[in-house]
């Protein structure tokens, strides 16, 4: 079968901090702009090309603060080489108002979530209107949108949005298939072949676990020729018993496995080519 694109290397994205943890159930996770930074940093060295934000207040809960992310953006820019994704998902209590907004922090990247899924006891709503809204609105300013995927109908969903509104910012196809939520799709390999079969044509996948998912997933994703996305947002455990350090030794993983399976970290100018992103 024809190879995907890029899956002669891997891209490692790395996921923080999210919108679920507490930091104090969880006190290593990265919540200050400087933790996030030198997180950053840290994962940038050990193989990550991209990452995805989600920020925190001053009392460490999420926020979508419009000024706050625009620094954030601005400080990953100048402190790193990293792809900045920012998160429009947000927290499953977060406005539309306030997640379209995210976009006019002008990130290269944003998270696009092709529909509404039961979110362990909450839902996390994504109207087709409103997936339409933010498909467009990153049209309009040239980020390039990552498509989230937590169920498999979401494909569907995501093929009808490229046929009536055409292709993103950028010309690229690039999925996260999002297993492990209860309530969306499980995290395992089957699950995994079944995404592939509904993807777009030339789209470009990778794929992430939550939980006890994250090895199963990671490690199907690399011999499906996929990509990965490994972070405290998706995992805080690193094995049975075991919590995670820091985000640079779940990424430190990712690579090392990637690279058993010669498929090594892709430098940030293959991805920024294999995501259409420019700078
Ligand atoms: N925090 C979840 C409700 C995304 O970043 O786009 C949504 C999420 C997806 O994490
Ligand atoms: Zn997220």
């Amino acid at each position: 079968s024809t190879p995907r694109p890029g899956s002669h290397g891997t891209l490692i994205t790395v996921a923080p901090t999210g919108a679920e943890h507490a930091k104090s159930d969880v006190p290593n996770l990265p919540v200050t702009l400087d933790e996030l930074v030198a997180t950053a940093r840290d994962c940038e060295r050990v193989g990550a090309a991209m990452i995805h934000v989600h920020i925190r207040g001053e009392d460490t809960k999420p926020t979508l603060d419009l000024g706050r992310l625009k620094d954030t953006v601005q400080a990953l820019r100048a402190e790193t080489g990293l792809i900045v994704q920012l998160s429009t998902g947000g927290a499953v209590t977060d406005p539309e108002a306030d997640r379209l907004r995210v976009l006019d922090a002008m990130p290269d990247s944003a998270s696009c979530t092709m529909g509404t899924v039961n979110f362990g006891d909450d839902v996390f709503m994504n109207r087709w209107e409103f997936i339409v809204e933010l498909h467009k609105g990153m049209q309009e300013r040239g980020i390039v949108p990552e498509y989230e995927i937590f169920d498999l109908g979401q494909l569907a969903t995501l093929h009808r949005l490229l046929d009536q509104y055409g292709p993103p910012a950028g010309g690229r196809v690039h999925v996260d298939l999002v297993t492990g939520v209860p309530g969306g799709m499980p995290g395992d390999a089957e699950t995994l072949v079944a995404a592939l079969r509904l993807l777009p044509d030339g789209a470009s996948f990778s794929a992430t676990g939550v939980g006890r998912a994250s090895l199963p997933v990671l490690l199907a994703a690399l011999s499906t020729g996929g990509h990965l996305r490994v972070g405290m947002e998706d995992t805080v455990s690193y094995a049975r018993g075991e919590r995670v350090r820091d985000n640079a030794q779940l990424v430190a993983r990712a690579a090392g496995l990637a690279k058993i399976a010669q498929r090594p970290p892709l430098p940030v100018g293959e991805v920024r080519e294999l995501l259409g992103v420019g700078r």
